[in-house]
């Protein structure tokens, strides 16, 4: 079997997506993603360039093969730009794979090993009260664990809520203007105001619901383990990217001062980001999702990875990681024994019809479904009724300007 053609679709049916299409010789079609929010056009460039070429004519049973020929042979590795090309070429084979077996993609990963994927959803409030009246939401729409985020007094915007959004959600923080929406911040407010959210979550909810909680890579490692600490008596499932995550050493020291588990990677690209966090046992759950991270080959690899250190899986799964990518995580998710839980935040109608997935969210659990391949076809005609639209993600000022960490 040969790839005879590869196309890049880019679409946006409320947010910008990229998706590759490969077909072969026999007419057998595979999807990847490639969307990386707020830089898109570059990965776009990156495959029609530079990849595309290269794919015409090659087996596309030979993922592997393929993956190093792309990772090597660049020279240039690693990046979220590279590395979202190559996860859409691996994704695509994969499907293609799978497709050609006539077999759901987790029967190649090794099978089911459990029955459903447990998630968590988003809660954010302005306030308190609005956070409650969101987590109820989540836990009515099904989901058994939830993220909470609220504003901090004294602030205008802060990442995940918003003054002015009727229901507050991350991905309204996204401008469409021609430049960046700008949010404001004080780490000393912030550090002080989170555990009287957690308190006050706990007192209406209970101690048995799971609770999570980001704070987007604004700490230092001190401030992180002191929040990580403050934070315990609310026994959180995890604390998510409490420092910026190039710097793996500075775990250290929070977990020197604290038993609160912690989540990273949704950022990182390759394995190699990982090493002194999984080495070490520095984190508790690796974050990243299969569209950033260069596939579901890699994916693997970090997987087993993290379970040879009893680190556990929380793939990356905001709107802005398409059907096509979600997709192929929940097949990971469903093989994989260390699998942790499911970050969901589900899309827009407009998304679903442009992207007909077989998974399923019901009584709480995700499902990949049971069609060959990643199991999503892409409506090309509804794809094109949306047209790329610039955007750009929010950046972060603190009350005397200077630029900050998002
Ligand atoms: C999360 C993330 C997202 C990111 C977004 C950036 O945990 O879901 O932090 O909300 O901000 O994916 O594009
Ligand atoms: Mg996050």
């Amino acid at each position: 079997m040969k790839i005879v053609d590869a196309r890049v679709i880019v679409t946006c049916p409320g947010r910008n997506f990229v998706t590759l299409k490969i077909t072969t010789d026999e007419g057998v079609t595979g999807l990847g993603d490639a969307t990386l929010n707020g830089r898109e056009q570059a990965v776009v460039a990156y495959l029609r360039e530079h990849v595309v070429p290269l794919l015409i004519g090659l087996d596309p049973h030979r993922i592997e093969d393929t993956w190093q020929y792309l990772y090597r042979g660049a020279y240039w590795r690693r990046g979220p730009v590279t590395m979202a090309a190559i996860a859409a070429v691996d994704v695509a084979l994969w499907d293609v794979k799978a497709k050609v077996a006539g077999l759901p993609l987790y029967q190649l990963l090794g099978g089911a090993s459990r029955e459903g994927l447990r998630t968590y959803g988003h809660a954010n409030g302005r306030d308190i009260p609005e956070l409650l009246d969101s987590v109820r939401a989540r836990l009515a729409e099904g989901h058994t664990s939830v993220r909470v985020q609220t504003g901090v007094p004294g602030l205008r915007r802060v990442y995940g809520v918003h003054s002015g959004d009727p229901v507050p959600s991350g991905d309204r923080s996204r401008s469409e203007d021609a430049r960046p929406l700008v949010e404001d911040w004080d780490t000393a407010a912030y550090l002080r105001h989170v555990p009287t959210v957690l308190e006050a979550v706990r007192a209406e909810f209970g101690p048995e619901l799971p609770l999570l909680h980001d704070v987007h890579h604004r700490l230092s490692p001190q401030q992180a383990a002191r929040l990580a600490k403050s934070v315990e008596p609310y026994d959180l499932f995890w604390l998510e990217d409490c420092t910026p995550a190039e710097n793996q050493a500075a775990l250290r020291l929070v977990r020197q001062h604290s038993t609160t588990p912690l989540a990273i990677g949704e950022v990182f690209n390759t394995i190699h980001d990982y090493k002194t966090l999984l080495d070490e046992q520095l984190v508790d759950f690796v974050r990243s999702a299969v569209t950033h991270f260069g596939g579901i080959t890699p994916m693997r690899k970090l997987f087993d990875y993290a379970a040879v250190n009893q680190v556990r899986t929380g793939i990356h799964g905001p709107e802005d990681i398409s059907p096509v990518g979600m997709a192929a995580g929940l097949h990971l998710d469903l093989a994989a024994h260390n699998f942790g839980i499911q970050e969901y935040s589900g899309h827009t109608d407009a998304t679903n019809a442009v992207f007909r997935h077989a998974y399923t969210f019901e009584g709480g659990y995700l499902h990949p479904g049971e069609a060959p391949g990643i199991g999503v076809e892409l409506d090309e005609e509804a794809a094109a009724a949306f047209p790329y639209r610039p955007g750009y993600l929010p950046v972060n000022r603190l009350v005397d300007g200077t630029v900050h960490d998002w």
